[in-house]
């Protein structure tokens, strides 16, 4: 059983970006990434041999994947960001063969989600799934009913939070969540400088691509007149902050029109707009901020070579 819940959107639509771009240094709020063109590159992007995130995290999810359902006694998985879905299949294989299952993937691009729901439930006979179309905040405030939840929120899309907006995020989550419940984060792990630059830096030019993307989502939704022909891409680690850092860098002086956000700015040549971080976290830093927000954690699982981590938290 497929359903899918449009969520409404937040009163705030597009004064984040309209903020972000009036500021200094310009910005763009990352999720501004997933239209439906954004997720398809998205899914490019983990596929390249230079992004090893997806599949280090695909191998560790795979390991713990059969003592999950014993180990949280779940009914409910509850996806941030779900997208394809495809590393989420490693779960639900154990999680449905334990008994009937309530998956709940929330994604802001309606496309992908139609998609790959429609695809699980032809893999999964007993498998219940509702669609939650929408931002997280709007999501996790009406998250349906359950005996015990497991939030799922992989792939490092955490680090896309500085370290305040972290913490409140994960606040929020304890908020949703009734003490016992589970919390599954996957998170990317420092590692040589060269290694993660290449990840941003593919040399199919599919990640240029993907943040260029975020100008013509800015152009259908807004009206904003971006010519992304007239932006390069630009991907380096900040290792004072322990960032990827992603920009759009201007080749020339010009101007842009925001259309409906109501504003005009001006762009020098070689004057960027910072469209991603990509926090990279250590385990013994970061782990204690967990505990801190009422999540603390009880297991954690990485592979070999110590690239990616992912730990299981419980609500207390
Ligand atoms: C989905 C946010 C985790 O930061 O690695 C991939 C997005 N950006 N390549 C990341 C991304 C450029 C990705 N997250």
């Amino acid at each position: 059983m497929l359903e899918l819940k449009t969520l409404a959107p937040p009163e705030a639509a597009g004064l984040d970006v309209r903020m972000g771009l009036l500021s200094r240094p310009k910005t763009i709020p990352a999720t501004y990434f997933y239209d439906d063109q954004g997720s398809q590159l998205f899914e490019q992007i983990c596929n390249l041999p230079e992004y090893y995130p997806t599949r280090t995290e695909a191998a560790i999810l795979a390991t713990l994947a059969p003592s999950l359902p014993s180990l949280t006694g779940a009914d409910t998985l509850i996806e941030l960001g779900s997208g394809s879905s495809t590393k989420t299949r490693l779960l639900l294989d154990a999680y449905t063969q334990a008994g009937p299952t309530h998956y709940v993937p929330i994604d802001v691009s309606r496309g992908i989600l139609q998609q790959s729901a429609q695809a699980l439930l032809t893999t999964y006979a007993n498998l219940r799934v509702t669609g939650l179309v929408g931002d997280y905040i709007a999501a996790l405030q009406q998250l349906p009913p359950a005996q015990r939840r497991l939030v799922l929120f992989l792939g490092s899309t955490l680090g896309n939070l500085g370290a305040t907006e972290c913490s409140d995020f994960l606040a929020m989550i304890r908020l949703a969540l009734t003490r016992g419940d589970y919390f599954l984060l996957g998170i990317d792990l420092h590692k040589d400088q060269s290694i993660l630059e290449a990840a941003y830096n593919d040399s199919a030019g599919v990640t240029a691509a993907f943040n260029r993307n975020i100008l013509m989502h800015l152009n259908t939704r807004f009206g904003c007149t971006f010519q992304p022909e007239q932006f390069e891409h630009w991907a380096f680690y900040n290792s004072t902050m322990q960032q990827i850092e992603m920009h759009l860098r201007s080749r020339r002086n010009h101007v842009v029109d925001l259309g409906s956000l109501e504003a005009q700015i001006e762009l020098r040549a070689g004057e960027t707009i910072r469209t991603e971080i990509s926090r990279k976290f250590d385990l013994t830093t970061f782990t204690p901020l967990l505990a801190d927000q009422g999540l603390p954690v009880r297991r954690t699982w990485q592979d070999e070579r110590g690239w990616f981590a992912v730990l299981l938290c419980q609500a207390v």
